[in-house]
C-alpha cells in the first residue's frame, strides 16, 4: 500500500450536529443509491401519521420539530430505501463459499432483496424458490425438529404484531428458546433494574428532561447512537442543568453539539457545551466511581446535614444500612484505584449531585455489557435513592436502548421466561399448552449451538452468528444445523452460513406500504419511554415478491402447526387491527384501547408501576445493593492484559456498516483498528498506524491480526476498536452474572506484535 493509499486519521474539530452531519447523510445517500422517495420519508420520520425511524428508539415527541430525524435516523432511512437490489441474478453469480469471505459492508451494499432464496448444496449457490415452496419446506422440518432444540431469534425492529405472532407461534409449536437482541444489549436492565427497582424499563418520561436539573450520563454515545437525545440534552445545558458524563473515552458528542435544524448554529456554527465536567473512568470502574460519589453524598449529609430523603429512604428503601456499613468499609484509595478517578472528582460530583433538586441517571452498553453490568446498575441506583431521585417529575433512571422496538418486542412476549408472560390468558385465547419451562437467550443459544444441541434457527431480522461472542467458534458450528431460516432485507453473513436446509426470506421496511386485503396496515412500536406508536409505511415495496413482517410469521406458523381455529393466521394477516386486539386481550392493562390511543402525538405511555413508587421486588421495596466486585469487569489487578471495549462507530448501525468514517471521533479509513493511550502506546514502543495482533486472555487461541494502532484519549490499560470485527475476541462464557448479557466491553486481551511474513507473532 503506498502512502496515499492510506487511510487517514483526520482530527475532527467541529461539533456534531452542524454541517459535518450533512455531509455525513449526504455521503451515506450516495453510496445507500437512496431513491427519490426518501426524503419524503424523512419529512414525515417520528411524527404522528408518520413512519416511526427504524433506527434506534428514542422517544418520539408530542411536538416534533420540523425534521425530526438525526444524521443517523436518515442514514437508516435512505439504507432501507435504496435503489439497489440483491435479486436471483446476484446470487446466480456468486457462491456462497465466495460470499461469506465479502465484508457487511460490501454485502448490505448490493442492495434489497427481492426474492424468496433457497440454498442448494449442490451448486453452492442460493437459488430462487417460492413462498409456499419455502413455507411447506419450512414447515415440514420444522414438524420433524424436536421443538426444544429449536431458536426463534428476533433482533428487535419488528413491530409489535410480528412480534406477538412470533412469540406465539414458538409457544404454540412448543419452545420459549426466543432470544432477542436485547439479550446482548439491555437484558442486564431487564433483568438488573427489575431486581433492584422492579422495573425491567427505564421509569423517565420523554418530559422528565425538560425538570432535571442533573443529568448523570454514563456509558452511552448520543452523538452516534441515540442522535435525536442531543436536542433535549442541549436545551438542558442551555437551562443551566449540569450535565455529568461518566466515561473512558471522551466521546464528541457528549462534549458539544450544534443544532443541525438551528439555521443560526449552523451558520456561525457555535456549539452548545452538553457535559460541564467528563468523568474519564476506567473501563469497567463505573461501580467504584458511583460509590465514591455516594460516600461523599453521605459524608455531606454527616457533616451539612439535609441532604439524604430521610422519609423516601424510611418509606421505600429496603438493605440501606447493610450497604452502608460497606460504603464505610471501602476505602478511598481502593475506590480511587478501581474508578481509574480522582477523590476529588468523586467529591466534586457529590456536592453537585446533593445540590441537585431533580436528577436523571442515563446510561447504555458502558453500564450493561460487564461481568457485574447488574451490580452497576445497583451502583447507580443507590446513588439515586439516596435522595428520592426515582418516582418523581424529571428524576429517574433512564436506561437508553438499542433497536427501535426491541423494548416492545419484550412486552409482548418475546422472552426465553416463562413466568412473563400470561399463560393463562394464551391457553383461554388459543387453546394451546405453552411450555412451563425457560428456553434459551442468546448464551443459551449459542452454548447450544457450539456443543451441537441446536439444531433449527429462525431469525427474525439481525445478524446474529457475527452479533456474538466468540464469533470465529459461532461461524464454524453455524452450518451443522439441519434447519436456518432468515427473515431479512439484506444480505448478510449469517446468511451466509446455510444449514443443511437454508432460506433467506426477505421482507418489507417499515417505510414501504403494507398492503393486505387492499388497505396499508399499519404496525405500532414501543421507544426507550415506554410510549407506543402507530407506524405507517408509505413508499412503494423494493420489489413485489416482499412480503411483511407478519406475513411471513403467519404463513410458517400456518406450515408448520396443526389446524386450530382459534389459530387463525390468515385473518389476522389481513387486517393488522385483529392482532392488535388480541395484543390487548392478553395485555389489558398495559394495551386498552390500543387501536384508538396508537395514533395519539407522541405515543400513549403504557404506565410503570416504579415511576409512582410501587416497587415490585421480592422486598416490596426499592432495593440498596452490595455490589459481588467493585470493578464491573471482573478482572482485578496486576495482570498486564488491556481491558477492551467494542463499540459502534458513528456509520454503522450494529453489524450493518454504512462507510467508513467514525466522523466525530476524527476516525477515517478501514475499521480494523484498536484507540489507546499516547502513554500507552509509548511504553510498549507501539507508532500510531502501527499495526497490532490483539490476542485472548492467556492461554486460549482467540485473536484478531491487522489492527491499526489510533492515538487516543483514554485511561491506561483501556483500550476500544470495533464491533462486530472484534467479536472473535470476546469469550462466550463472560457475561453478566444476573442476565448473561455478554460482556463485550471490558474484553480481557494482550497486544502482541502483528503476524510476521513467517506467520509468527511476538509478545510485547
Ligand atoms: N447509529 C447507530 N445508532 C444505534 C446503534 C448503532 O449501531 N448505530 N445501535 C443501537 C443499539 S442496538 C444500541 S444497544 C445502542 C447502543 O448505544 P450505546 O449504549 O451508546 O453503545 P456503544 O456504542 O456500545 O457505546 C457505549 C459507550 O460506553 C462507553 N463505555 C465503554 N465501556 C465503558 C465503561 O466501562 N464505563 C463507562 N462509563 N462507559 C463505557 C463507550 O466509550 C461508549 O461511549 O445504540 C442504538 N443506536
Ligand atoms: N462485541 C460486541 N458485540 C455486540 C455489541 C457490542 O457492543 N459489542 N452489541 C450487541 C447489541 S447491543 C445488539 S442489539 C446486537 C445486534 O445484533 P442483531 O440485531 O442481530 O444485528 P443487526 O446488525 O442489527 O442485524 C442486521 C440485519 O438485520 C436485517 N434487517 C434490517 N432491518 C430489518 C427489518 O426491518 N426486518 C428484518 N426482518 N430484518 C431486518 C438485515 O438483514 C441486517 O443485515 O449485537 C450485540 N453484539
Ligand atoms: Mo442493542
Amino acid at each position: 500500500m503506498s502512502h496515499d493509499d492510506l487511510p487517514r486519521i483526520a482530527e475532527y474539530d467541529g461539533p456534531v450536529g452542524g454541517w459535518g452531519s450533512a455531509k455525513g447523510m449526504a455521503a451515506v445517500g450516495h453510496v445507500a443509491k437512496a431513491g427519490p422517495g426518501a426524503l419524503e420519508t424523512l419529512a414525515h420520520q417520528n411524527k404522528a401519521g408518520g413512519t416511526m425511524c427504524s433506527s434506534c428508539a428514542w422517544g418520539k415527541p408530542a411536538q416534533p420539530h420540523a425534521a425530526e430525524f438525526c444524521e443517523n435516523g436518515a442514514k437508516a432511512t435512505l439504507w432501507d430505501l435504496t435503489t439497489a437490489r440483491c435479486g436471483p441474478d446476484f446470487f446466480a453469480r456468486h457462491t456462497v463459499s465466495e460470499l461469506v469471505t465479502w465484508s457487511e459492508y460490501d454485502l448490505e451494499r448490493q442492495g434489497r432483496l427481492t426474492h424468496p432464496m433457497r440454498y442448494d448444496a449442490d451448486q453452492d449457490r442460493y437459488v430462487e424458490t417460492t413462498w409456499q415452496e419455502a413455507c411447506e419446506a419450512i414447515g415440514a422440518e420444522l414438524r420433524r425438529l424436536d421443538p426444544k432444540k429449536v431458536t426463534f431469534y428476533a433482533s428487535g425492529k419488528a413491530g409489535l404484531e410480528a412480534s406477538y405472532l412470533y412469540a406465539l407461534f414458538a409457544r404454540s409449536y412448543g419452545h420459549t428458546n426466543l432470544p432477542d437482541s436485547s439479550n446482548m444489549c439491555h437484558e442486564t436492565t431487564s433483568v438488573g433494574l427489575k431486581q433492584v427497582i422492579g422495573s425491567p424499563v427505564g421509569t423517565c418520561v420523554l418530559e422528565d428532561f425538560e425538570h432535571c436539573d442533573m443529568i448523570l450520563h454514563v456509558g452511552q454515545n448520543p452523538g452516534t447512537n441515540s442522535p435525536r437525545m442531543l436536542h433535549p440534552l442541549q436545551q438542558a445545558a442551555k437551562r443551566g442543568c449540569h450535565i455529568v458524563a461518566m466515561n473512558p473515552l471522551r466521546e464528541k458528542g457528549l462534549l458539544e453539539f450544534a443544532n443541525p435544524q438551528s439555521p443560526l448554529q449552523m451558520t456561525v456554527g457555535a456549539p452548545t457545551e452538553i457535559a460541564d465536567s467528563y468523568l474519564q473512568v476506567r473501563t469497567g470502574g463505573d461501580i467504584a466511581a458511583l460509590t465514591g460519589i455516594a460516600k461523599h453524598v453521605l459524608e455531606l449529609e454527616e457533616t451539612e446535614g439535609g441532604v439524604l430523603d430521610h422519609d423516601f429512604l424510611t418509606r421505600h428503601c429496603h438493605g440501606l444500612q447493610d450497604w452502608m456499613d460497606w460504603v464505610a468499609a471501602t476505602d478511598w484509595t481502593r475506590l480511587e484505584r478501581v474508578s481509574g478517578l480522582t477523590r476529588q472528582q468523586m467529591q466534586h460530583t457529590a456536592v453537585c449531585y446533593a445540590r441537585s433538586k431533580a436528577v436523571i441517571g442515563v446510561y447504555g452498553m458502558g453500564l450493561t455489557q460487564h461481568v457485574h453490568g447488574s451490580d452497576a446498575i445497583g451502583a447507580l441506583v443507590n446513588l439515586l435513592l439516596l435522595r428520592g431521585n426515582i418516582g418523581r417529575k424529571g428524576a429517574g433512571c433512564s436506561p437508553v436502548r438499542g433497536h427501535s422496538n426491541v423494548q416492545g418486542q419484550r412486552t409482548v412476549g418475546i422472552t426465553e421466561k416463562p413466568e412473563l408472560v400470561p399463560n393463562d390468558t394464551l391457553r383461554d385465547l388459543f387453546g394451546i399448552e405453552p411450555p412451563s419451562e425457560e428456553g434459551w437467550n442468546t448464551t443459551a443459544f449459542v452454548r447450544a449451538l457450539l456443543e451441537g444441541r441446536a439444531q433449527g434457527f429462525v431469525g427474525l431480522g439481525g445478524n446474529l452468528a457475527r452479533a456474538v461472542p466468540d464469533q470465529d467458534r459461532v461461524a464454524q458450528a453455524w452450518g451443522r444445523m439441519p434447519l436456518t431460516v432468515h427473515i431479512a432485507t439484506r444480505l448478510n453473513r449469517t446468511h451466509l452460513m446455510p444449514g443443511q436446509s437454508s432460506w433467506i426470506l426477505p421482507c418489507l421496511v417499515r417505510a414501504e406500504e403494507d398492503m393486505q386485503d387492499g388497505v396499508n396496515q399499519q404496525v405500532t412500536i414501543e421507544d426507550s419511554f415506554s410510549h407506543i406508536h402507530a407506524s405507517t409505511g408509505k413508499r412503494s415495496p423494493a420489489a413485489e415478491h416482499l412480503k411483511s413482517e407478519v406475513a411471513i410469521v403467519a404463513a410458517l406458523a400456518e406450515a408448520t402447526l396443526d389446524a386450530n381455529p382459534k389459530l387463525a393466521w390468515a385473518d389476522w394477516t389481513a387486517d393488522y387491527a385483529r392482532i392488535r386486539s388480541l395484543i390487548e386481550a392478553t395485555y389489558p392493562d398495559d394495551f386498552h384501547d390500543f387501536e384508538t390511543r396508537m395514533t395519539q402525538p407522541g405515543g400513549f405511555y403504557r404506565g410503570n408501576p416504579a415511576r409512582e413508587r410501587d416497587w415490585q421486588t421480592d422486598t416490596g421495596r426499592a432495593n440498596f445493593t452490595v455490589p459481588r466486585d467493585l470493578d464491573a469487569t471482573g478482572l482485578g489487578d496486576g495482570a498486564d492484559l488491556f481491558r477492551l471495549m467494542t463499540l459502534r462507530s458513528n456509520d454503522q448501525f450494529n453489524t450493518t456498516i454504512y462507510g467508513m468514517s467514525d466522523r466525530l471521533r476524527g476516525i477515517e479509513g478501514d475499521r480494523m483498528l484498536v484507540m489507546m493511550s499516547p502513554e500507552d502506546m509509548r511504553e510498549l514502543g507501539i507508532q500510531a498506524e502501527e499495526r497490532i495482533t490483539l490476542r485472548g486472555a492467556d492461554g486460549d487461541a482467540r485473536q484478531v491480526a491487522g489492527l491499526r494502532v489510533i492515538p487516543y484519549d483514554l485511561p491506561r490499560g483501556c483500550i476500544a476498536g470495533y464491533f462486530p470485527e472484534l467479536n472473535p475476541l470476546s469469550p462466550l462464557d463472560r457475561h453478566d452474572m444476573v442476565s448473561d448479557t455478554p460482556a463485550s466491553k471490558g474484553i480481557p486481551v494482550r497486544i502482541v506484535a502483528d503476524q510476521s511474513p513467517s506467520g509468527i507473532a511476538s509478545d510485547r
